[in-house]
């Protein structure tokens, strides 16, 4: 019984090492990254809590939050959880306006990351323009976003980048903004998103060693549609071509 009970223990280990193995070689294959006056722009598949910097000291992820800054569902609700309450407490001491507006829609503020400054130091966080309850939204399919909502989802990336250059950070880990509950379309705002990064690093060369997307692998879609990686890995090889990047 007891030899049954450690082959078995035996055979569990191996598919758990199997399992890590196999995820490994997933995201490595799943990665992409071009260099860019000095900062690596890179692009992988996996969850933006877990992301491992050079210096944690110096790094920070990008939270695409609602304008209270207080929690809510999505990504800020997984990155609220795993910082744990005291990033609540810190937020909510972050000055608002008599609507409870602590951070308004295109700007952002910088936290402390709490318990997970072992892994990087500083949350900034943004907020994305929504098209939730645009007339013809997403939710309704074929979205086509104002100037204004183009305007503030890059608003979002640059004061992002602003912030935490501010705050003597030179890497950084963004979400897709806006491309979850607020329904941007995500072609459309990845295309936003690079050509902003690449802007920026066009402006300030070598404030960030690295700038890198963190793109959520859904489980759920369909083996015909295409995950945000793949999107993001075709629109970054539009805007090299048409910003004339080498
Ligand atoms: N790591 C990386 N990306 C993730 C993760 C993760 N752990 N989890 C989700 N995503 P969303 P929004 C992706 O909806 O559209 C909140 O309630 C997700 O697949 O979190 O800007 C806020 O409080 C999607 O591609 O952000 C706001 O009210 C992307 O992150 C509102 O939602 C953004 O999804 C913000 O909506």
């Amino acid at each position: 019984m007891s030899q049954l009970k450690t082959n078995f223990k035996g055979l569990l280990t191996l598919l758990i090492l199997l399992n890590i193995f196999i995820n490994n070689l997933h995201a490595a294959q799943q990665s992409s990254s071009v260099n860019f006056n000095g900062t690596n722009i890179t692009l992988v598949d996996g969850d933006i809590t877990k992301q491992k910097f050079n210096n944690p000291a110096s790094a920070a992820i990008v939270n695409a939050a609602n304008v209270t800054l207080l929690g809510g569902g999505g990504i800020s609700g997984v990155i609220h959880r795993a910082a744990g309450p005291g990033l609540n407490e810190e937020c909510a001491k972050l000055k608002a306006d008599d609507q409870g507006v602590r951070c308004p829609i295109g700007h952002a503020r910088i936290t402390g990351s709490h318990n997970l400054k072992e892994h990087f130091a500083h949350i900034v966080h943004t907020v994305g323009p929504s098209l939730a309850d645009y007339p013809g939204s997403a939710f309704r399919n074929g979205t086509v976003p104002s100037a204004e909502h183009k305007i503030l989802l890059e608003n979002a990336y640059e004061n992002s980048l602003k912030v935490a250059h501010k705050a003597g950070v030179n890497e950084i880990a963004f979400p897709s903004i806006s491309t979850g509950i607020f329904a941007y379309p995500i072609e459309q705002a990845s295309k936003i998103a690079l050509t902003q990064i690449f802007k920026y690093v066009k402006h300030n060369p070598g404030a960030f060693k690295e700038i890198r997307f963190v793109l959520f692998h859904d489980r759920n879609k369909d083996e015909d549609e295409l995950q945000d990686i793949t999107i993001y890995k075709n629109v970054l090889k539009q805007v090299i071509h048409e910003m004339e990047i080498q």
